[in-house]
């Protein structure tokens, strides 16, 4: 049986080779990975995020927990589909962590959840700028935007992504906002499309968006 108190210990002190395993122990012992994820991976960085803001750790601790969050998250990724994935026909959508941010564990998971669902995921990274941005969107050919901001310095930036896309005119690119620090008020101030609080969500909301049917 899966300890996840332990599990998540084991993140915190970025241990990523056990967490890797407890990953693959737990996906054999059947449980589900939305739940794994959940209570075996996130919640241990929370506490690794609260440690950081009352300066209990530092950057090199918190880079190790990412590691081994990771680490945790490329066993679960072939498994958090919910259905076949790709094909000639998928909608293509590009994410990125905006201009100036390092953080990409949220928006992997995203990407990881959306490809999942059936899209072709075109991820840029960290630190995207508007132009890179607009580039891959002509590049290939994508219908969506998602950007993540995890700094209250840098969630600034995606209404400036918003404005350049509304400056080049490319008709109809839906552009959705996440990340800790952001909201759905914060989306509607700034002329995104829509706001999603989990990778879970944001998935739902692309198919909203995007006209694609449940399932
Ligand atoms: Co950073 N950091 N960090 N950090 N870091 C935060 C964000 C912070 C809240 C920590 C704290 O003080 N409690 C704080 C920001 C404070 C603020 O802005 N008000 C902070 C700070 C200050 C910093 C530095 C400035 C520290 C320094 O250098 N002094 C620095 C900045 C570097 C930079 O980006 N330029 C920094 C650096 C780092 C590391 C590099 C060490 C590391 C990042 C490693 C990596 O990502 N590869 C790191 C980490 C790991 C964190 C915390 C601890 C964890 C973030 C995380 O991965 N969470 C974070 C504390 C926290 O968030 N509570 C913190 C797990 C992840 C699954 O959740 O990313 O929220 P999250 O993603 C969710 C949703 O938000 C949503 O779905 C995801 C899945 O459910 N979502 C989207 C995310 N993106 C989406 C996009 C969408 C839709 C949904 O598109 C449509």
């Amino acid at each position: 049986m899966i300890d996840y108190a332990l599990m998540n210990q084991l993140l915190f002190e970025g241990k990523h080779e056990p967490v890797r395993q407890m990953t693959e122990q737990a996906l054999a012992e059947g449980l589900v990975p939305m739940e794994i994820l959940e209570n075996g991976l996130i919640r241990g960085m929370r506490v690794v995020g609260e440690d950081f803001r009352h300066n209990r750790i530092f950057v090199p601790e918190v880079l190790l927990a990412a590691r081994a969050m990771k680490a945790g998250m490329a066993v679960l990724k072939p498994h958090l589909v919910d259905k076949a994935g790709g094909g000639s026909d998928a909608k293509v959508i590009v994410l990125g962590t905006v201009k100036g941010d390092l953080h990409d564990i949220g928006k992997n998971l995203v990407g990881m959840m959306a490809e999942g669902a059936g899209f072709t995921v075109v991820d840029l990274g960290t630190d995207t700028s508007a132009e890179r941005f607009i580039e891959a969107v002509k590049t290939h050919g994508a219908e969506l935007i998602g950007m993540s901001a995890l700094l209250t310095t840098t969630m600034i930036y995606m209404r400036t992504v918003v404005q350049a896309f509304k400056a080049a005119d490319l008709g109809q690119v839906k552009i959705c906002i996440g990340g800790a620090p952001v909201s759905t008020e914060y989306a509607k101030e700034i002329g995104a499309d829509g706001y999603a609080a989990d990778a879970a969500t944001a998935v739902e909301l692309f198919k909203t968006l995007l006209g694609v049917k449940a399932g």
